[in-house]
């Protein structure tokens, strides 16, 4: 059996699996790179002045990590240029937060290249590789040119675009083309897979079987969904642990009989944060007899910090916060805590189980795993209620929850006001079909899916023979 080599732009392995600030895809690349003997791949995390293509090799906890450092410039290009201000804003459908300049996929493109060269040599004849997000869509195709033969997947963390709107992507075209260069190529959900279809049909001339084969520009690639859930047993025994149990009564403690209603999120415009916000202050505005009955703590950590986009959206949200505050608080209720600091993994599912209300309303989101952990962190016999945007691919799994959209402050306000009064027992039945979800198609299923899926691929006909 050959080994699994995951590629990702950042290896995390967790140093000691018994530490609950790990993450859960953290956890489960490290076991299956366990079972299967196989190595994580990526950047060090390092700049330096020339890149040398050296390979720094280690074993952490039983997975072979292999990194290379990577130059400031071309670093700077390919993940804050290409990755985060290209391809994240459009497929999270933000045209207008679009950068569209020629340094960054230049840099993107020789960023994959490097990652190419520096993996080449690791690779032996058995070996799959497993690809992972919208960093690395050049990779195969960088393999293929240096006559790597062996299965490639990839998949993609965020939502596929519509194909309107990828069309306005200068080189689309080529981009698509490099990802016909995997063998599998896995997305989140059906919505995102239809969206690439409909591409491969609508824009490449190309065609696609009823299973999911797609053929264009010459090359053709299977396409599956594969979505990606969480350690649900995990997550569930740190909900009760200790620290969980201490961040639940510190919380509760502070809310003096308030009800709860929480937002964690990475401080990204896709999360809907300020639409959020926006929706409390109209159901303030519109409901006095909710006033002083509920708070709304939000978490939000800094993330990509030296994107532009991102320090606009953090300066709105300040004001807005603060406004809010500002018309409504009192000398002892303030009605948003609005926080940027982050929490350990098992304070926050103390939290979740502390909430009546999780609001997960991002604007688009390729999964979204907050949905989930909030789901896995409740109190079986009084759940609290998951309030969720049609737009977070966790929307087609989850479908139990309130289901809003995200840019309707009236839908959200109105749906904030049904959880707050939902009976006990609608609120477990709900409840009920969602944990079923998260522990059936837990973050194992997803890997093992994908794995195999991509162990059953034919090797690419091309060069089969090689
Ligand atoms: C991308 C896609 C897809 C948040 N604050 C803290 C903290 N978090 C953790 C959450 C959760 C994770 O970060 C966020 O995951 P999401 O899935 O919600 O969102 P992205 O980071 O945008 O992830 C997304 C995902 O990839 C996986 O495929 O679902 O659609 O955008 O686990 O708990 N963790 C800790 N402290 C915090 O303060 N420890």
């Amino acid at each position: 059996m050959g080994r699994l080599i995951v590629v990702s732009n950042r290896v995390n392995p967790p140093h000691d699996p018994s530490v609950a600030t790990a993450g859960g895809l953290a956890m489960a690349l490290a076991a299956a790179l366990r079972e299967y003997s196989g190595v994580w791949f990526g950047w060090s995390g390092r700049t330096v002045d020339d890149y040398t293509g050296q390979l720094s090799i280690s074993k952490v906890n039983g997975v072979t990590v292999a990194t290379v450092d990577l130059e400031a410039q071309e670093h700077h290009e390919y993940y804050n240029g290409y990755a985060n201000r290209t391809l994240w804003p459009l497929f999270h459908y933000r045209p207008d937060l679009t950068a569209y300049e020629r340094s960054f996929d230049a840099g993107y493109a020789r960023v994959n290249r490097r990652f190419a060269e520096a993996l080449r040599p690791l690779i032996e004849a058995e070996d799959f590789i497993w690809v992972q997000d919208y960093h690395l869509a050049h990779l195969a195709r960088e393999l293929r040119g240096l006559d790597v033969a062996n299965r490639l997947g990839f998949f993609l963390h965020i939502p596929w675009p519509a194909r309107r709107l990828l069309v306005t992507l200068p080189r689309h075209a080529e981009l698509v083309s490099a990802l016909l260069d995997y063998d599998l190529i896995g997305f989140q959900t059906e919505d995102s897979r239809h969206a690439f279809l409909d591409y491969i049909t609508g824009a490449a001339d190309g065609s696609v079987t009823p299973d999911g084969e797609v053929s264009a520009f010459g090359k053709s690639a299977r396409t599956g969904v594969f979505p990606i859930g969480i350690d649900a047993a995990e997550f569930e025994t740190a909900a009760v642990s200790e620290t969980a149990l201490a961040a639940h009564e510190r919380i509760v403690a502070s809310a003096v009989g308030r009800r709860l209603l929480l937002g964690v999120d990475r401080l990204d415009y896709s999360k809907g944060l300020e639409e959020r916000f926006l929706a409390y202050e109209q159901l303030l505005a519109d409901h006095p007899d909710l006033r002083e009955r509920l708070f709304l703590l939000q978490i939000a950590t800094l993330s990509r910090e030296n994107v532009d986009a991102y320090q606009d959206l953090r300066a709105r949200l300040d004001t807005v916060s603060g406004r809010i505050n500002g018309a409504y608080a009192t000398v002892d209720w303030v009605p948003l805590r609005y926080v940027n600091r982050a929490y350990r993994r098992d304070e926050l599912a103390g939290l979740y189980r502390a909430a009546d209300i999780g609001l997960v309303t991002p604007l688009r989101d390729g999964m979204n795993l907050v949905a989930k952990e909030f789901v896995a962190a409740q109190d079986p016999d009084d759940p609290g209620v998951l309030i969720l945007s049609e737009f977070a691919g966790a929307a087609e799994q989850l479908s139990a929850a309130l289901v809003v959209n995200p840019f309707s402050r009236e839908d959200v306000a109105e749906a904030i006001r049904r959880g707050l009064s939902m009976p006990l027992a609608e609120r477990r039945s709900r409840w009920r079909e969602m944990i079923d979800n998260v522990r059936r198609e837990d973050v194992a299923a997803w890997r093992d899916g994908f794995v195999e899926a991509l162990r059953g691929s034919p090797p690419p006909p091309a060069l089969a023979v090689a």
